[in-house]
């Protein structure tokens, strides 16, 4: 993945301070910084433009101005997130609303849901990856408003996959009956992403 980035991987830091097993996935250094991975620009959509929309496979589409967003219940988590090109960073605290409250009121048999962005960015879960506590759509990263290039206004926050599954600047999520592969996924990289597991690339 590193080849289809020109800026912010370079500077990279690898900590001395030894590797938990029981903490960083197999194949993963720590780092101490928080680099950027995009495939592309950053979009700046303004707050008044702004909304988040769940559509696809379900009797009636939802969606949120940042106003209406804002305004539902979040939380504030502390999760490690583990990259592809083998970066991962512990206790990262973010504040999102869950996935879970986003979805409370959608009637579904989709099985599998896509995320998509603002840029032509996407990627692809099983629903019951981002449901069930597991997901968030978060909008702080340590106490501050999310950085743009971290994704700001808001991303997906899934912090038990690779983090290319953590869609920046994500704007709904489309309900699937069947699998579609996203932006990395048809690019060759693993349709699940498990690091534990090590499921970088197809195949895998
Ligand atoms: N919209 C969008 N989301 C994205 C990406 C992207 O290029 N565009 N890159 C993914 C990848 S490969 C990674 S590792 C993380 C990086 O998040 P960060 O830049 O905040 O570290 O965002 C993911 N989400
Ligand atoms: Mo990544």
């Amino acid at each position: 993945m590193g080849r289809f980035f020109s800026r912010g991987f370079r500077g990279r830091q690898r900590t001395q301070e030894q590797a938990d097993p029981d903490r960083v996935p197999p194949g993963q250094y720590l780092v101490d910084g928080f680099p950027v991975l995009s495939a592309g620009p950053t979009p700046r959509t303004p707050l008044d433009e702004w909304d988040f929309s769940v559509v696809g496979e379900i009797d009636t589409p939802l969606r949120w101005t940042w106003e209406e967003f804002r305004a539902l219940p979040s939380e504030t988590f502390t999760r490690d997130i583990h990259c592809v090109t083998k970066w991962s960073k512990l206790d990262t605290t973010w504040e999102g609303v869950s996935i879970d409250t986003l979805l409370e009121r959608a009637k579904t048999a989709a099985g599998y849901v896509q995320a998509f962005c603002d840029g032509a960015y996407t990627t692809n879960l099983p629903l019951e990856e981002v449901t069930g506590g597991k997901a968030w759509l978060a909008f702080a990263y340590d106490g501050e408003p999310l950085a743009p290039e971290h994704g700001g206004p808001a991303r997906l926050l899934v912090p038990h996959l690779y983090l290319w599954k953590s869609a920046k600047w994500v704007r709904g999520i489309r309900l699937m009956n069947d699998e579609e592969p996203g932006f990395w996924e048809s690019l060759g990289y693993h349709n699940h992403g498990d690091p534990w597991r090590e499921q970088r690339y197809r195949g895998d």
